[in-house]
């Protein structure tokens, strides 16, 4: 139930205190008087506080935002001064557009939407778009963008890092217009931050977000939406539901979906069971809570042991699926069998024309970041297809979206998306799982021997033969140690001309990753060094955060196989003598002290 454009709340104002909903009719009587004798319409504004305040140091703003301890944001003005500071940077441009506001469900999400109402409405916007309980999913929020033409969204959450009093908030904007370049809105943020002399907050109340509905103070409106609907009707729109509905209902399959406590827990319901027809036993940690229960939402399998506990046992669903915090990664996973998201984006792009309606007619190319395993490659080059290359981050695969040159993309860091939004999305990655094996089954009766999750990476390892991939971290080595290394790899590339023999590996290219994006011209280099030999294995060395704490070094190594007999090896082994090369090449134990990584994935 929606109420669109209502010129009084009233109606609305059941859950406040009725001293609340009086002063939101006086508010509003005024507004009609003032329309009534000016015949202007929406110029009578609600009353504004000017509040003074002092620049805050660290608000530096990246691309995705301002990520702290809870504790920094719920400091005095915090919060508000990087909200005020974005608001003065979009100026005049943002007076009288609509915006999306929602987040992760973690701790301080509600009482920051309350703050940043104030100052949206104070600043000129007309319409807040909120999700009730301030729920809204990354990929959902994108789909609420385009389906709704909004000028841009506020999303509150610190992705994967746990949250509550003592732990991590976060808030980025994404900015839909294009124009300015993100960067240069981020630059302009943290430019306010550092000069902010006032706040500006409109007088209105707190509006209740737990119940839909739309509450208007003067000219700006705030509506309180089903986080879920665009989202699923977008979801209805990219797949075939009936067949979904079908094979999900059959007694001799199962799914098990772990929301990990955090936003997708609120779709989970809505899509799996309402929609779908999953069993509400299906889903595992599907109340999304302020702490996520204590845990790290994040579907690897360390963080969602539960399911892999279960997926390792007799009680092993046919499919499980983890999601993260604020619902735009995901992990697959068959009976005793981990799809790793290389894997998984190729294997989607191998299956997506024939089993997903809106691939029916083909797709118009495939993307994954540099480090992720060339299996999508095989893949294209089977169909076709145009593979592109991109540094990591989203943005470059948003690029090749926009301009109609891509349709399915992914990342080895468990992000798997489509050109149906702009964002990685978790649940569209199970559901084109689900398609797949629902396609894959239609023909087998109930009872009959299934095509498992298994049986599908097995066919497509046997047609485009198998990209072993592992990755390595070594958190927290020292800076300059990486640095040296990284120092030595770049002498050891420079000696590395096609051809070159490197153990039993035959050098095709050794080169620093640079990308040139095909549709703005903008050149990203310096994006990991890389040796890729003849076989079509690789090995490939990135450096991240190099600070105070130390860096991280991640070593990517993929081995390919065309051997059928090979196939059924586990990754580690497979990749051994490749490992063995990367540690010789690069010297790391030598220069890092490591004897072992940090994490292997
Ligand atoms: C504050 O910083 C912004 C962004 O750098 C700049 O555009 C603006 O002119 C500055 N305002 C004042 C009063 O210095
Ligand atoms: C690595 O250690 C060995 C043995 O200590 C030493 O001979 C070699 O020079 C070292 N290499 C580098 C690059 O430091
Ligand atoms: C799983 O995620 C956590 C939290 O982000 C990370 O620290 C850990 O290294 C990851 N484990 C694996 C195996 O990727
Ligand atoms: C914001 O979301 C829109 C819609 O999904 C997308 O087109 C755009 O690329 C996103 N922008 C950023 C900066 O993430």
């Amino acid at each position: 139930m929606r109420y669109y454009h209502s010129v009084c709340s009233c109606k609305h104002a059941g859950a406040w205190s009725p001293l609340l909903s009086l002063a939101v009719c006086s508010v509003n009587l005024e507004a009609n008087r003032s329309f009534l004798t000016s015949l202007h319409i929406s110029t009578q504004k609600f009353a504004v506080s000017t509040v003074p305040t002092q620049p805050i140091e660290g608000q530096k703003t990246g691309t995705s935002g301002l990520r702290k301890k809870t504790k920094v944001f719920m400091g005095e003005n915090y919060l508000a001064n990087w909200i005020q500071a974005l608001f003065n940077s979009l100026g005049e441009e943002v007076k009288g557009k609509t915006i999306g506001l929602g987040g992760d469900g973690r701790y301080f999400n509600k009482e920051a939407v309350q703050t940043i109402l104030k100052i949206a409405a104070a600043a000129g916007v007309k319409k807040v778009f909120v999700g009730r309980d301030a729920i809204f999913a990354t990929p959902a929020m994108s789909a609420l963008i385009r389906r709704r033409s909004l000028y841009g969204a506020l999303i509150m959450s610190a992705s994967h890092n746990p949250g509550g009093p003592e732990e991590d908030w976060g808030i980025k904007f994404n900015y839909s217009s294009g124009e300015p370049a993100p960067e240069r809105i981020t630059d302009a943020i943290y430019g306010f931050t550092k000069n902010i002399s006032e706040l500006k907050f409109a007088d209105i109340p707190e509006t209740d977000l737990s119940q839909l509905g739309s509450h208007t103070y003067g000219d700006f409106e705030v509506e309180v939406i089903d986080p879920v609907e665009d989202y699923l009707a977008l979801l209805k729109e990219v797949f075939d539901f009936d067949l979904l509905r079908e094979f999900i209902k059959r007694p001799d399959f199962s799914v098990e979906f772990d929301a990990m406590h955090a936003v997708t827990g609120a779709y989970a319901g809505p899509i799996l069971v309402d929609a779908l027809g999953a069993p509400g036993s299906s889903i595992r940690n599907g109340t999304p809570l302020e702490d996520f229960g204590g845990g790290h939402p994040d579907p690897n399998l360390t963080y969602a042991h539960d399911l892999v506990d279960l997926q390792w046992s007799e009680n092993a669903a046919d499919l499980g699926a983890a999601s993260d915090g604020d619902g735009d990664r995901n992990m697959i996973l068959g009976n005793k069998f981990f799809i790793t998201p290389s894997d998984s984006v190729a294997m989607i792009a191998a299956n997506a024309q024939e089993c997903i309606p809106y691939f029916k007619s083909g797709l118009k190319g495939v993307a994954r970041s540099m480090p992720t395993s060339g299996a999508t490659d095989r893949v294209a080059e089977q169909l076709g297809l145009k593979c592109f290359e991109v540094p990591t981050g989203w943005k470059f695969f948003g690029n090749l979206m926009d301009a109609g040159l891509c349709s399915i993309c992914g990342e080895e860091s468990f992000g798997t998306g489509a050109d149906h939004i702009r964002e990685k999305d978790g649940l569209w990655a199970v559901l084109a799982w689900l398609s797949i094996l629902a396609y894959r089954n239609r023909d087998v009766p109930v009872g009959g021997k299934k095509v498992t999750v298994e049986d599908i990476a097995m066919e497509h390892w046997a047609k485009f033969g198998r990209n072993f991939f592992s990755r390595y971290d070594y958190e927290g080595v020292e800076s300059e140690a990486a640095n040296k290394m990284v120092e030595h790899l770049r002498e050891v590339m420079a000696k590395s001309s096609p051809g070159t023999k490197l153990g039993d590996y035959e050098v095709q290219t050794a080169d620093e990753f640079s990308y040139t994006d095909p549709v703005d011209g903008s050149v990203a280099s310096k994006q990991g060094l890389r040796f890729v030999f003849n076989d079509g294995s690789r090995i490939i060395f990135r450096l991240s955060g190099t600070g105070s704490s130390g860096a991280t070094v991640r070593l990517y190594i993929e081995q390919y196989s065309s051997d059928p007999s090979t196939h059924k090896m586990d990754a580690q082994e497979a990749l051994a003598p490749i490992i063995k090369l990367a540690l010789e090449v690069s010297q790391l134990t030598n220069f890092t002290g490591r004897e072992k990584p940090t994490v292997i994935t």
